[in-house]
This record gives C-alpha cells, sequence and structure tokens, in this order.
C-alpha cells in the first residue's frame, strides 16, 4: 500500500530530469502518473516503461507548452487516457515542471528568447492550473517547480528568474482561493540539480557548482523528487501557499 494509492497525477516535462525522477516517485507511492513530454518520445516512453517494471501504473501524454493551443492538446490526451484506466477524468496531483533554463545575458537577450521562457515557465503554468482545477477534487495538490535563483542573485538568468518569479506567485494567491476546497498549492525551489546539461560532466565545473550547497554536492533529481512527493501527500495537507527551499543549502547566504 503507497500514501497515494488510488490518485492520478500529472507531472509536465516528466522525460528527463526531476520530472522524471518526481514521476517514478509518485508511482512508487502507489498514484497513476501522466508522464508529459514535449519532444522526448522515447525517454517518456522508457519512464512509463520502467514505472511499470516496478508494478506502478502511467501513460505518457505529448504536448509542446509555450504555444497556442498547448493546454488544450494536454488535456485532450490525458483526459482521454485518465477516462480509458479510471473511467473519470478525476485528477489529484498537478506537478508544474517543465521549463526551460536562459543563461543568456540580460544585453543578449532578445524579445524572442524573453516571450519563450515567460510562455513555457509561468503562462503554460498558470493555463494548465486553470484548466486542471476543473478536474481536481476537493484535497488535490499544485507544485510549481520553481527556483532558488529568486532568492539568490545570477545576472546571467535574470529573464529566467522573472519568469520563475512570476510562477512562485501563484502559490501565494491560489492558496487563498483554493483553502475551501482543501487543495494545497505550493512552490519548491530547486538549487542546482543535476541534468543533461553537458556542464555535469565537466568535474571541475561540477566541484564549483557543489560549492554553492552546503553539502557540497549538486543536487540529484530525486533530492527534489522526494520533496513533491512529501507535498503531494495526506501528510502536507497543512502546508499552503509557501515556497520550500530545496536547494541544499545554497540560500543560507
Ligand atoms: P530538464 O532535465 O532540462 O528537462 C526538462 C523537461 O521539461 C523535459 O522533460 C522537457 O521535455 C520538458 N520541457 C521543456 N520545455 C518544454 C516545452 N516547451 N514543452 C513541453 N515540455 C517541455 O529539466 P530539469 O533540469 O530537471 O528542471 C526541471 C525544472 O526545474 C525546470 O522547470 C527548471 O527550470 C527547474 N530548475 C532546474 C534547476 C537545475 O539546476 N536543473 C534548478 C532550479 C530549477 P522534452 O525533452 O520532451 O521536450
Ligand atoms: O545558477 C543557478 C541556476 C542555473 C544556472 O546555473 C544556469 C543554468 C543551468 O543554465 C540554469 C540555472 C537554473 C537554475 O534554476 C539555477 C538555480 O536554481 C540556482 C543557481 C545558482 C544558485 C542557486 C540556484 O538556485
Amino acid at each position: 500500500m503507497g500514501n497515494l494509492d488510488g490518485k492520478t497525477a500529472l507531472v509536465t516535462g516528466a522525460s528527463r530530469g526531476m520530472g522524471r525522477a518526481t514521476a517514478l516517485r509518485l508511482a512508487r507511492q502507489g498514484a497513476l502518473v501522466a508522464v508529459h513530454y514535449g519532444t522526448s518520445t522515447d525517454e517518456a516512453g522508457e519512464v512509463v516503461a520502467l514505472i511499470e517494471k516496478d508494478g506502478g501504473r502511467a501513460f505518457t501524454v505529448q504536448a509542446e507548452l509555450g504555444v497556442p493551443g498547448d493546454v488544450h492538446q494536454l488535456f485532450l490526451g490525458l483526459e482521454q487516457a485518465l477516462k480509458e484506466r479510471t473511467g473519470a477524468t478525476a485528477l489529484d496531483i498537478l506537478v508544474n515542471n517543465a521549463g526551460v533554463m536562459g543563461g543568456v545575458k540580460p544585453e543578449d537577450t532578445t524579445p524572442e528568447t524573453f516571450d519563450r521562457l515567460i510562455a513555457v515557465n509561468a503562462k503554460a503554468p498558470f493555463f494548465l492550473i486553470q484548466r486542471a482545477l476543473a478536474d481536481m477534487p476537493d484535497g488535490g495538490r499544485i507544485i510549481n517547480i520553481t527556483t532558488g535563483l529568486n532568492r539568490f542573485a545570477n545576472p546571467d538568468e535574470i529573464a529566467y528568474a522573472m519568469s520563475k518569479g512570476a510562477l512562485e506567485q501563484l502559490a501565494l494567491h491560489y492558496a487563498k482561493h483554493l483553502g475551501p476546497r482543501r487543495i494545497t498549492i505550493n512552490s519548491v525551489a530547486p538549487g542546482i540539480t543535476r541534468n543533461s546539461n553537458p556542464l555535469f560532466a565537466i568535474p571541475e565545473a561540477v566541484e564549483q557548482l557543489a560549492a554553492l550547497s552546503t553539502f557540497n554536492r549538486v543536487g540529484e533529481p530525486e533530492d527534489v523528487a522526494d520533496v513533491v512527493a512529501f507535498l503531494a501527500s495526506d501528510d502536507a495537507r497543512w502546508i499552503t501557499g509557501s515556497f520550500v527551499d530545496a536547494t541544499g543549502g545554497t540560500l543560507l547566504g
């Protein structure tokens, strides 16, 4: 018996990195997981295969986020798959994880780059939440993956941090709106976390990045997935509207 038995979850950007680790973790706790992806069809399929091998339940759902019709396309696939498997379209847990990174100095940031960051990191989650709430039962969970950069200065990431700052606002204001339905909404802020960025293959770079954390290592996707799984569980029913620092102490100063 897992603590998410009978629950359904959507994890955006679950083909890789923290989204993948979160999908695996929620499925291990018993949830039926929608593994969303944009372009990485094979990787998303592998996540589902891994979950099923472990005795869990999952399916993939494709949609490029940040383009017109994105939410509509995602929910067409999601609701059809949920109906086939559960007979209904109830969605208990939404994890807004998919995001695009910046890494562009402010003087080199074009209007197109800026618009894309806002479209994927802030606008898509806003409208995903709006749509998901139509399917979310009382006691549901919404978790937005933001960034420690909302509290730690990095001039190469100004536009990215702005997009995540907008995303972070959702928890504060929606928490009040959703309290009567016992739906919680929180932000989880990772620090530097290992992903497929080639930087993580360079030992000297990893050593430098590790030094940002008080634990002197970079985060692993599972470090963040465990925090998300806690917030998704009934144990976290009294936490809403909060910013959860999952940076491994990078923000301690
Ligand atoms: P990642 O390994 O780069 O994977 C990104 C995921 O998001 C992929 O599954 C990708 O799907 C999906 N995605 C990206 N843009 C998309 C789009 N426009 N439409 C649909 N799907 C899209 O990610 P990560 O490093 O684990 O980061 C996950 C989240 O944490 C992001 O929001 C990121 O901003 C945030 N974060 C990361 C770090 C870090 O150091 N890694 C630190 C703080 C916060 P496809 O490959 O299928 O397109
Ligand atoms: O500095 C970060 C950081 C970064 C980067 O290094 C560049 C990258 C990998 O292209 C995008 C990026 C995303 C992030 O979310 C962070 C980040 O969260 C972070 C950084 C430095 C110190 C604390 C942080 O939380």
